[in-house]
């Protein structure tokens, strides 16, 4: 019998620090009267941002949410008029901001298991266009960054990781942000870890950040003088306080996530009507997951809307990220077909509850939810 929630079931909620903390870091900031354009608070959380990626202060730059500084890295690394291959199974921020920056984003298919850009089917578009590869380490799952490495150097093209989900992974103990040219976090609330809107951009070369730092902020140089076409990205000091707030219980909030994954694997373990990555496996030199998102694929789309539908009824509000595909979107419906086993995990994905506060044994009830319908 299927378990009705009294309350409702998000797929996610924000962690919010104490309120006390936040209104005392208010204070601050009433005192300083400094609420943007790269206040004290804002320089604080790039270096301690810096300090828990392992990098120098010279290769992070912070911005006003994730998809500003996606677009803002491309155009740092002029991508515009340029072929981008990327995958088709992300948000659709990764492929707007190649749009809106005039790059071509160009679909190629994605691994089954990881369900991560493949490098092999990126490696079939490369063109002489091509100037970078986008992939995207989608739920926080790691892409074959040592085969990307590969196609980075082989063809002379950049490697941007959208590591919008991966913050706080590592690779082998170190930072997941060490490999590729650059990666952008999301510091979205619907993220792990948030600064209520923002997007922080690691990169390897610092030579970039100067030039990120007038981007965010119209590419105005001084008084009299603009030297490009910039925009305002800027992250503000409340987001800035927010992100400060949120990175000290970074560790906590890891380890609920990995509560949560460890509850929904337990319950679905030896269920063959279903399948539950567990991303930790994906790699044998100690891949660190975040497990900020719990997908979890069915045998086909009838019954992943059925799940879906059921879930709805026991009120918890599973999402189908990322379902319909981008190719199957207006905008980029010249990929439409090119991407068969993206197209079919769409098609049987969900992503399921999971955020600090869920509860261990909701997870399991939600578990046991899904193998009653399917
Ligand atoms: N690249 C990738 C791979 C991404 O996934 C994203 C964003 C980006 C780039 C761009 O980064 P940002 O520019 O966003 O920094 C959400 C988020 O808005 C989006 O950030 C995220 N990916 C995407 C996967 O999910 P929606 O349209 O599904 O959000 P929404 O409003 O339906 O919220 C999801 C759930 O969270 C709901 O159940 C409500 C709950 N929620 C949401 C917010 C904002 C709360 O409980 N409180 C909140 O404050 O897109």
């Amino acid at each position: 019998m299927a378990k009705r929630f009294e309350e409702r079931i998000l797929v996610t909620r924000p962690y919010l620090p104490p309120i006390e903390d936040f209104v005392r870091g208010l204070e601050e900031v009433w005192e300083s009267r400094w609420l943007s354009n790269n206040g004290p608070l804002v320089k604080r959380f790039q270096k301690m941002l810096a300090g828990y990626l392992g990098l120098e202060e010279s290769n992070v730059a912070l911005f006003a949410n994730g998809t500003l500084a996606l677009e803002l890295g491309f155009q740092a690394l002029d991508l515009a008029g340029s072929e981008v291959i990327t995958t088709p199974f992300t948000f659709v921020a990764t492929s707007h901001a190649l749009k809106r920056i005039g790059a071509k984003p160009v679909f190629a298919d994605i691994d089954p298991v990881t369900l991560c850009l493949s490098p092999q089917a990126a490696e079939r578009l490369i063109t002489p266009r091509t100037k970078a590869i986008v992939p995207v380490h989608v739920y926080g799952h790691p892409c074959d960054v040592e085969g990307f490495e590969a196609l980075g150097r082989k063809y002379g093209v950049k490697i941007v990781y959208d590591a919008a989900h991966a913050f706080g992974e590592k690779i082998g103990g170190r930072s997941i942000a060490e490999w590729g040219d650059m990666n952008m976090f999301s510091l979205h609330p619907t993220k792990l870890f948030h600064s209520c809107e923002g997007g922080l951009l690691a990169f390897r070369d610092p030579s970039l950040q100067p030039r990120l730092s007038q981007l965010r902020n119209f590419s105005i140089t001084g008084e009299q003088s603009c030297v490009d076409v910039g925009t305002n990205a800027k992250m503000n000091e409340l987001q800035a306080l927010m992100g400060l707030e949120c990175l000290k219980a970074i560790d906590a909030l890891l380890a609920s996530r990995a509560r949560l994954h460890a509850a929904y694997a337990e319950a679905f373990a030896g269920c063959d009507r279903l399948r539950f990555p567990d991303p930790a496996g994906f790699r044998a030199d100690g891949f660190q997951p975040n497990y900020a998102y719990c997908p979890v694929l069915f045998r086909d789309f009838e019954t992943r809307e059925r799940v879906y539908e059921g879930l709805k009824e026991a009120n918890v509000f599973s999402r189908r990220y990322f379902y319909p595909l981008l190719t199957d979107f207006e905008p980029y419906s010249y990929g439409r077909g090119t991407c068969p086993v993206a197209e079919d995990v769409a098609r049987r994905v969900l992503t399921l509850p999971t955020y600090h506060e869920l509860e261990t044994q909701d997870a399991k009830a939600i578990a046991q939810n899904v193998m009653e319908m399917i």
